[in-house]
């Protein structure tokens, strides 16, 4: 067992180390600055209070984009500099977010250090990202942030032990004394995990009785590729032309590993062209997913509602029962209206998964969403794209043993016919100007702030004001107050304009403009989502003076 010297490097902070909704996310640029990336980490192990970071395990890996193994090495020498005594490390440095939230919380870590800017592009010139998670395997909550975010700011010196350089492609353990690294299988956990959860026997024997149905996974050559090849082809028996772009490539091929209408477009062209039964994707770092059934596009809180209704189908919820449900505050109230019918609790967080890991550890929630293309249960403590795929593929399985032939499209308008259909959107905005964004922002919150009762009332088109604010969220756990998180207008038949800036851009500012409107209007079960909120879109423009403040015309990117 080789010894190692521990030295104490000096080191002035950075001033804009403050971590986002999901981590710190800025241009591989920055992070390759010197010290940057070291003084970080440091930040982040001097955060940790419960363990300390001395004698702490700690779970490494991410999505393989450019600049990930050098961030690995640097973390390595950082960690055995500050006494860490064991880091369990992805091999090649590849763990998707919901594989490392699961070694995390299997393993007993004391948390983990995700690499990853999720679907941001990557390569040279473009995004990397660093996001700390905590020993229940979710993201860190704010108050751990918080202090990482402070002790960057006062940092003075990096505590750098000198280990060599580690192999990351051979699986195995290595020590020094008083540290061990140990890289692990990326993949074999997680798939172990996903076969506890689902009944992968139905599955299977569905897709051996239905030959010509068709599934066509893209994994945008983020993380999921090794994930999806040993869950699609291995373990449910597709042919491997049930899989495209699933070689993961630090660049994602020059793409934007963001699974939408937009950025997956090779995919719902196929499906539609190729009359594919089930697509499906997800983002750079296998969080995020996208339902795309032939002429039928599941919106994320569609997806999410439509999982919660028929979770009896799924036999890790026959075991756990349903505990309750949620999800984020812009996220349509599509679950709430399943929450309802089945007697269970529902709540409303801000955007981000950190906001759902107490519920979840209290034993309240089960199943949550957010209207950006995340789904999740309480089986890990972060959302998680392949799931919610095998989530889809078990329910029509399912489905199928009483309604041969039920496909994507059968289970949407079902579920329309039961709870009517909430029709949803987001509009986005990217890289405007910070200023005009913030001067918007400012006069939503004087329009809707308190005291503000005469706004409420106010009538646009064919919309009255019911309330409004800026979303305020109370944790019934730990009591913590997160303000600010995004304004509010409701209306009197429950129609829902949101806006609030982006916590996960590197550049700029973007503003997220999220619009929905319910209907129990059957002959509008089948209307396209974008002549739904017409109205309704003007009427936020309106109020916002969006296209003033930030002289944007049109959104970057809607869905
Ligand atoms: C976005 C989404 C949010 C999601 C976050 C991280 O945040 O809106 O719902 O939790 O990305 O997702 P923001 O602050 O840019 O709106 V991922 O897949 O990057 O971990
Ligand atoms: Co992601």
């Amino acid at each position: 067992m080789s010894a190692f010297k521990i030295n104490a490097i000096p080191t002035t902070p950075f001033g804009d180390q403050k971590p986002g909704t999901s981590g710190l996310r800025k241009r591989v640029k920055v992070f390759q600055q010197e010290n940057y990336t070291h003084n970080f980490i440091q930040a982040t192990l001097n955060a940790m209070t419960s363990p300390c970071a001395e004698g702490s395990t700690l779970v490494v890996g991410g999505d393989g984009r450019y600049f990930s193994k050098e961030a690995i090495q640097i973390i390595i020498r950082v960690a055995a500099g500050n006494k860490v005594s064991k880091l369990i490390i992805g091999k090649d440095g590849i763990l998707s977010t919901p594989a490392a939230s699961n070694i995390i919380r299997k393993r007993k870590a004391d948390g983990g250090i995700l690499l990853t800017a999720s679907h941001n592009p990557g390569g040279p010139e473009n995004d990397f990202g660093i996001k700390f998670n905590v020993s229940n395997g979710g993201p860190a909550p704010e108050n751990v942030t918080n202090s990482i975010y402070e002790h960057s700011k006062n940092i003075k010196q990096v505590f750098v032990g000198e280990v060599p350089e580690i192999d990351l492609s051979t699986i195995g353990v290595q020590t020094f004394e008083g540290f061990t690294v140990e890289i692990v299988d990326s993949v074999h956990d997680y798939a172990i995990l996903l076969k506890e959860i689902f009944d992968f026997e139905l599955i299977k024997s569905f897709f051996a009785k239905n030959p010509n149905y068709k599934v066509l996974f893209d994994g945008l050559h983020g993380v999921t590729g090794p994930y999806s090849e040993r869950i699609f082809v291995e373990e449910l028996g597709l042919p491997r032309s049930s899989i495209q772009n699933c070689v993961p490539l630090p660049d994602f091929g020059g793409g934007h590993p963001d699974p939408n209408l937009t950025y997956a477009h090779s995919l719902v062209e196929r499906v539609e062209k190729e009359n594919i039964n089930f697509g499906a994707a997800s983002d750079g770092d296998g969080d995020r997913n996208m339902i795309y059934g032939k002429g039928a596009f599941v919106t994320p809180s569609d997806s999410v509602a439509i999982i919660a209704a028929h979770a009896e189908v799924i036999p890790y919820f026959q075991k756990t029962g349903v505990k309750g449900l949620a999800r984020s505050m812009p996220t349509s109230a599509a679950i709430d209206l399943v929450a309802k019918k089945k007697g269970l609790e529902i709540f409303e967080v801000p955007t981000g998964w950190k906001f759902f890991g107490n519920l979840m550890d209290a034993g309240r929630l089960s199943i949550c969403g957010e209207e950006s293309f995340g789904t999740g249960s309480d089986h890990i403590r972060e959302k998680d794209g392949i799931w919610a795929v095998v989530a889809w593929l078990n329910i029509i399985a399912a489905a199928n043993e009483k309604k041969p032939g039920f496909g994507i499209r059968d289970i949407l308008l079902e579920h329309y016919h039961t709870y009517g259909r909430n029709f949803f959107s987001r509009y986005d905005y990217e890289e405007v100007n910070g200023d005009g964004a913030n001067k918007m922002i400012t006069h939503l919150r004087h329009l809707v702030g308190p005291g503000k009762s005469e706004f409420v009332g106010k009538t646009f088109g064919q919309f009255t004001i019911s309330s409004a604010d800026d979303f305020e969220y109370h944790d019934p756990i730990d009591n913590s107050v997160s303000k600010n998180q995004g304004i509010r207008i409701i209306f009197t038949d429950g129609s829902r304009i949101v806006i609030r800036l982006s916590g996960t851009g590197s550049q700029g500012a973007t503003v997220r403009l999220y619009v929905e409107k319910y209907s129990q209007n059957v002959s509008e079960y089948e209307s396209d989502t974008q002549e739904a909120l017409k109205p309704l879109i003007d009427v936020a423009l309106e109020i916002s003076k969006l296209q003033q403040f930030t002289g944007r015309e049109k959104p970057t990117v809607i869905t």
